[in-house]
C-alpha cells in the first residue's frame, strides 16, 4: 500500500510513524512534512491547503490512500478533490468539516442528535440574563455572541461581574449564558468510515504554555494516555446494563453525531476528536474536532498496536464493518512538547537544535518533529513554534513521563521552553471523577467515599435520605494511594452494617434507610437518612496513640483530660475517655477541641448525649473486639439529629478506616502497633518504596502483592470480628 499524509506537524509526523510499522503499507510520502518527516518519509514541498494540487500529486503519485492531517486542508476541501480524483482518502468532506469549523453548526447537530453538551441561553435583555445566571448557578459562564464586537468570555463566581459582562455584550448584540462545566477534559478520538465507529485510547492534553495551567492557549504542550482514573466513571444506560467511559462516549456523542451527518447526506469520514469535560453530572462535548489532535495523537499512536494503514484504509472505503476491535500494546505513553522562544506570541526561528541524536537513541523514547528544518550543513533549525514533541513509553504513566522528560532533558537551543507537569496531576492521583448513578445526583467526594442525594423524578425524590458509596479508594499519610484495594468498600460497608445491627440490639439507632442501592454499587452502598449533621466528631479512646499521644507528651492531657504518668505509644489507658474533635478547614486535619469547647460549638445538653452514647458505643464495641481478639484502640463516631430531635449515629461505624484496630496477641505498649488494616501499604512505602513521606511527592503505586495482602486484612478482620466469610 502506498499512502500519502498531508499535513507539516508532529501530529503527521506521528501519523507517519505509525504507518511505517505496518508491514502492510509499502511506501510513505508526505506533503509537504518537515525536517524530521524527511528522516521517515520522502517529502514534496506543496501547499497542502490547495485541493487542486494535492488531488493532482495524489493522481500522479498513484497512492492507494491519502490521509489528510490538519484541519485547514480539510475546511478546504481537499478531501472532496482527492474523492473526486477517485483516491480513497482519510478525511471528512468540506461539508463533514463544519463540525470543527463552526461552532453554531456543531450545536445544531448535537441538539438534533441529543448529544450532550454545555447548556446555553441566547440573552438579549439584562432581565433574561439574570434570569440565566440564577438558573445556572455559580461560577458564572458568560459570553459574547456578537461576532464583531469580540468582548470574550467571562468565567466567575462574582455575579455582579457576570451581570456587569453580560449588559457590555448586550450593548453590541446578545450574550450567552453557558452552565459551567466542572471536571477533568477527555480528548477521544472516534474513526468513522461514515457509518461504523471504532474508539482510540481516551488521551488528556495541556493547552496553556505554563505549569499549572497558567499563561496563555497553546496549540497543547504535552499528553497522556491511557487515563486510568476514567475506570471510575460508569453510567447506566436505558437497558439498564452499566458502561465504562467510551462506551458512553460513543453511545451518547460519536455514534449519534455520525448518524445525524449521514442522516443529512454529509457522512463523516475520518476521525471524530470528541473533546469532552467528565462533570459530576456526567459527560459533555466541550467541542469536535475533526482530525487527530496534537499533541495526544504523538502519544496515542505510540501504543497502538493494531496496523494503522489497514484501519485507515478501511475507513477512507467504508469498510471498517460493525465489531472493529483495535490492539494496543501494555503500559502507557506521554510526550511533552518543546516550542521555541516567545511561543505562543510570536516565537523566534532559526536557532540551531542540539541532543536530538542523543535523545531518540534513548529506550522507548521518540523524538517527532513538528517546526523544523535543515540548513545546508545538516544542522536541524527551530522553524516554528512548537517545534519538538518528545514521546516516552513505558509500564507505568510514571516511566512512560520520566523517560519523556529524560528525552526532553538532552535537547536544548536558546529559549527553548517546555512544560514540567505533563501528567502530574494524574500521576498524584489528583484527577477524580464520579460515577453516575441512575435515580441520583452527586453531592460532595469525601477521601475514600462519594455522597449522593436523590435526583428530580426518581424514587426516592422527595425523601430525606443521601446514598453513600464506599469506594475502593484507601488514604495513607494523607494520600490516597493508586490502586485502591479491589473489595474494601464492600468489606468495610458490611463491617459497618454489622456494627450497626449489634448496636441496635443495645438500643443505639442508627441512620441506615436501605441497602437496596443501584447495582453498580450493590453491598458498598448505603442508603441513609438525610439529618442534621452535629458538626464536631465524637472520639473515644482505650488506648493512647496517634494525636492523642502527641498531645500527653507535650502537655501529660488529651483534650484537656489530664492523664497519669509513664504512659508510652499504645499503652491502656486506665478507662476510655472521650476527646471530641472539630472539622479545620476543608482539607485540612481535624484539631482536637476540649470538652468545654465541645459544650461551645453545639450546647451544653447535646454535647452530654453525644459523650454519653460515644462512650456506651465504644463499651460495648472494645469488648466485642476483645472477644474477637482485636484491640479497639480508639474511634470516631458522627452522629446526627433527626426532624424529631433523636440522636442518631451516623457515617460509617468502627471500621479500619474509622478506628484504630490491633491485634490481641501482638499488642506491646512501647513501640507502634501493628495495625489490622494499612499495616503492609504504610510498612511498604516508609521501608521499601523508597518513597519519603516528608517529601511531599505522590507515593509511587502499590505493587500488586501489597495489594493482595491488604485485602487479606481487611477480610481478616471482618471474618474475625462478624464469625462469618465474605463472599466477594
Ligand atoms: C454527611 N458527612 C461526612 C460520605 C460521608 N446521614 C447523613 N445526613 C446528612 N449528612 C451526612 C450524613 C451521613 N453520614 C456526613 N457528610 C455528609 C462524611 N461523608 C464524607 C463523604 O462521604
Amino acid at each position: 500500500m502506498k499512502i500519502l499524509v498531508v499535513g507539516p506537524g508532529g501530529r503527521e509526523h506521528a501519523i507517519i510513524r505509525a504507518l511505517n510499522r505496518d508491514a502492510a503499507v509499502s511506501t510513505v510520502h508526505a506533503a509537504p512534512g518537515n525536517a524530521g518527516i524527511a528522516a521517515d518519509a520522502e517529502c514534496f514541498a506543496v501547499d497542502a491547503s490547495d485541493p487542486d494540487t494535492v488531488a493532482a500529486l495524489a493522481s500522479e503519485g498513484g497512492y492507494d490512500l491519502v490521509v489528510v492531517g490538519p484541519e485547514a486542508p480539510l475546511a478546504a476541501g481537499v478531501s472532496d478533490a482527492v474523492r473526486a480524483a477517485g483516491i480513497p482518502v482519510f478525511g471528512p468532506s468540506q461539508a463533514a468539516a463544519q463540525l470543527e469549523a463552526s461552532k453554531a453548526f456543531a450545536k445544531e447537530i448535537m441538539t438534533a442528535a441529543g448529544v450532550p453538551t454545555a447548556e446555553s441561553v441566547h440573552t438579549t435583555t439584562p432581565a433574561e440574563a439574570i434570569t440565566a445566571l440564577s438558573h445556572f448557578g455559580p461560577p458564572y459562564v458568560v459570553k459574547d455572541d456578537g461576532l464583531a464586537a469580540g468582548k470574550g468570555v467571562v468565567v466567575t463566581e462574582d455575579r455582579e461581574a457576570a451581570i456587569a459582562h453580560a449588559v457590555a455584550c448586550q450593548s453590541g448584540g446578545s450574550v450567552v449564558i453557558e452552565e459551567f462545566l466542572d471536571g477533568p477534559e477527555v480528548s477521544l478520538f472516534v474513526i468513522s468510515d461514515g457509518e461504523n465507529l471504532v474508539p482510540l485510547s481516551p488521551a488528556q492534553d495541556f493547552k496553556r504554555i505554563h505549569d499549572g495551567d497558567a499563561g496563555p492557549n497553546t496549540g497543547g504542550m504535552g499528553a497522556y494516555t491511557p487515563l486510568d482514573w476514567l475506570e471510575d466513571y460508569t453510567e447506566t444506560g436505558p437497558d439498564g446494563l452499566t458502561r465504562n467511559f467510551t462506551e458512553v462516549v460513543m453511545d451518547r456523542v460519536a455514534r449519534p453525531t455520525v448518524q445525524e451527518m449521514a442522516r443529512r447526506g454529509t457522512p463523516f469520514t475520518g476521525v471524530l476528536y470528541c473533546g469532552l469535560a467528565v462533570t459530576s453530572r456526567g459527560v459533555r462535548v466541550v467541542e469536535f474536532n475533526v482530525r487527530f489532535g496534537d499533541p495526544e495523537t504523538q502519544a496515542v499512536l505510540e501504543r497502538l498496536a493494531t496496523p494503522l494503514g489497514g484501519l485507515l484504509l478501511d475507513a477512507a472505503t467504508g469498510n471498517l464493518g460493525p465489531d472493529r476491535q483495535l490492539e494496543w500494546t501494555r503500559g502507557y505513553a506521554a510526550d511533552v512538547v518543546i516550542a521555541a522562544e516567545n511561543y505562543p506570541d510570536s516565537p523566534r526561528k532559526g536557532d540551531v537544535i542540539s541532543g536530538l541524536k542523543k535523545a531518540s537513541s534513548l529506550d522507548d523514547v521518540a523524538v517527532l518533529h513538528a517546526g523544523t528544518k535543515t540548513n545546508d550543513d545538516g544542522d536541524y533549525l527551530t522553524a516554528g513554534g512548537r517545534v519538538l514533541a518528545v514521546v516516552g513509553t513505558g509500564d507505568s504513566l510514571q516511566a512512560a513521563v520520566d523517560r519523556a522528560y529524560a528525552g526532553v532533558a538532552e535537547i536544548s537551543w536558546p529559549g527553548a521552553q517546555h512544560r514540567s507537569d505533563i501528567a502530574a496531576k494524574a500521576l498524584r492521583g489528583e484527577i477524580k471523577v464520579t460515577a453516575q448513578l441512575p435515580g441520583w445526583s452527586h453531592v460532595a467526594s469525601g477521601k475514600v467515599r462519594e455522597l449522593y442525594e436523590p435526583a428530580p423524578g426518581s424514587a426516592w425524590d422527595g425523601e430525606d435520605v443521601l446514598l453513600m458509596v464506599a469506594t475502593d479508594r484507601v488514604s495513607a499519610y494523607d494520600h490516597v494511594l493508586s490502586p485502591g484495594i479491589p473489595g474494601k468498600g464492600t468489606i468495610l460497608t458490611q463491617l459497618s452494617l454489622w456494627w450497626f445491627e449489634q448496636l441496635a440490639a443495645e438500643g443505639i439507632g442508627n441512620h441506615v434507610v436501605s441497602t437496596d442501592v443501584p447495582q453498580e454499587v450493590a453491598g458498598r452502598g448505603l442508603i441513609v437518612r438525610r439529618l442534621e449533621m452535629v458538626q464536631a466528631e465524637a472520639i473515644v479512646r482505650g488506648y493512647l496513640t496517634g494525636s492523642g499521644l502527641t498531645e500527653y507528651g507535650s502537655t501529660g492531657s488529651v483534650t484537656g483530660i489530664p492523664l497519669p504518668e509513664g504512659l508510652a505509644d499504645g499503652s491502656r489507658l486506665p478507662e476510655p475517655i472521650f476527646t471530641p474533635s472539630s472539622k479545620a478547614e476543608y482539607g485540612e486535619h481535624d484539631v482536637n477541641i476540649t470538652y468545654a469547647q465541645l459544650e461551645d460549638k453545639i450546647g451544653a445538653g447535646l454535647a452530654e448525649r453525644v459523650r454519653c452514647t460515644s462512650m456506651r458505643i465504644y463499651e460495648v464495641a472494645e469488648q466485642k473486639a476483645r472477644e474477637a481478639g482485636i484491640v479497639l484502640a480508639d474511634t470516631k463516631f458522627e452522629f446526627g439529629l433527626s426532624p424529631e430531635g433523636d440522636l442518631v449515629l451516623a457515617d460509617e461505624v468502627l471500621t479500619p478506616d474509622s478506628s484504630r484496630f490491633w491485634p490481641a496477641d501482638q499488642w506491646e505498649p512501647g513501640k507502634a502497633q501493628p495495625s489490622f488494616d494499612k499495616q503492609f501499604v504504610r510498612d511498604w512505602l516508609t521501608n521499601e518504596s523508597g518513597w519519603n513521606r516528608d517529601s511531599g511527592v505522590t507515593p509511587p503505586p502499590l505493587p500488586d502483592h501489597i495489594v493482595a495482602a491488604t485485602r487479606d486484612r481487611y477480610m481478616e478482620a471482618y471474618r474475625k470480628l462478624t464469625g462469618t466469610d465474605l463472599s466477594l
